[in-house]
């Protein structure tokens, strides 16, 4: 019992960015945004202001795990079951990531960030495909962090889609039957030059994982946290990191 309190109140140190540094650092993180509606609820402001919290906490995190030297950082922003929600609100989203870029693409630039989107742009509103093709634009020649926007993605959509044009190859000749194997059906994917996520962290206490990178995530490690997204913090992020070095290290090491 003692152990166990013990292991429980090593969970609530705080981790340094130094020590942190030192061990194995996730090549490709990908995070499930969650409990923005939910901060918001709970200081009776309107649902539109946890967004507007959760864009900083998105510029705050970019910016850590860049400084950190994780790799790919890919985002769940919207999918497709989002445009469900009140409309006044998806018009809300989806101004976003014009405001995002007008505010922070001058330094996504300055840290060496590239952006990316996986997901069906077709469905976007004009306003919002035109601030993402321009941020994808001006950041193509960076070398740094991949910042990896999923917006209007859904994981099984992508695995038909996948498979559609995997069926169009192979009746056009480019593919035989036989070559279909997991490394070609990878290249399918909207993730093809991607490394697989090494960690999943999603926020706010849902234990699933909706629709999210579902071939992807094979092998990832997965860490979940009560934590509402906007409340998110560097100390948080280290202490998933954190945990993902310790069972990492269980296996034999990365
Ligand atoms: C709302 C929490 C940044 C999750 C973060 C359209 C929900 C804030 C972007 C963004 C959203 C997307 C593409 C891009 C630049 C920025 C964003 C959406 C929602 C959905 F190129 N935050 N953000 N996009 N939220």
């Amino acid at each position: 019992m003692f152990e166990k309190m013990k292991r429980w109140k090593n969970k609530e140190e705080a981790y340094s960015k130094e020590t942190v540094s030192q061990g194995p650092i996730p090549a490709h993180v990908a995070i499930i945004m969650d409990g923005n509606g939910r901060w918001a609820k709970k200081r009776a402001l309107p649902r539109m202001a946890g967004h507007y919290e959760g864009m900083q906490t998105v510029r705050k995190i970019t910016r850590f795990a860049n400084e950190l030297g994780v790799k790919v950082l890919t985002l769940y922003a919207f999918s497709t079951e989002n445009w469900k929600r009140p409309k006044t609100e998806v018009d809300y989203l989806m101004q976003l990531p014009q405001q995002f870029l007008t505010t922070f693409l001058p330094e996504l630039i300055a840290e060496n960030v590239q952006v990316r989107v996986m997901g069906h742009k077709d469905q976007l509103p004009l306003h919002t495909l035109r601030a993402v093709d321009q941020a994808i634009e001006e950041t193509k020649q960076n070398t740094g962090l991949i910042l990896n926007f999923a917006l209007n993605y859904g994981s099984r959509a992508e695995i038909v889609h996948a498979v559609q044009k995997l069926v169009d190859d192979v009746q056009n000749g480019t593919i035989e039957a036989n070559d279909v194997d997991e490394q070609l059906f990878h290249s399918y994917l909207m993730t093809n030059d991607l490394p697989d996520p090494d960690l999943l962290i999603r926020t706010s206490g849902e234990i699933r994982l909706s629709n999210f990178m579902l071939w992807q995530l094979a092998y990832t490690e997965f860490w979940f946290t009560d934590v509402l997204w906007p409340d998110f913090t560097e100390q948080h992020f280290l202490q998933a990191v954190h945990e993902f070095q310790q069972r990492s290290r269980r296996f034999g090491g990365v």
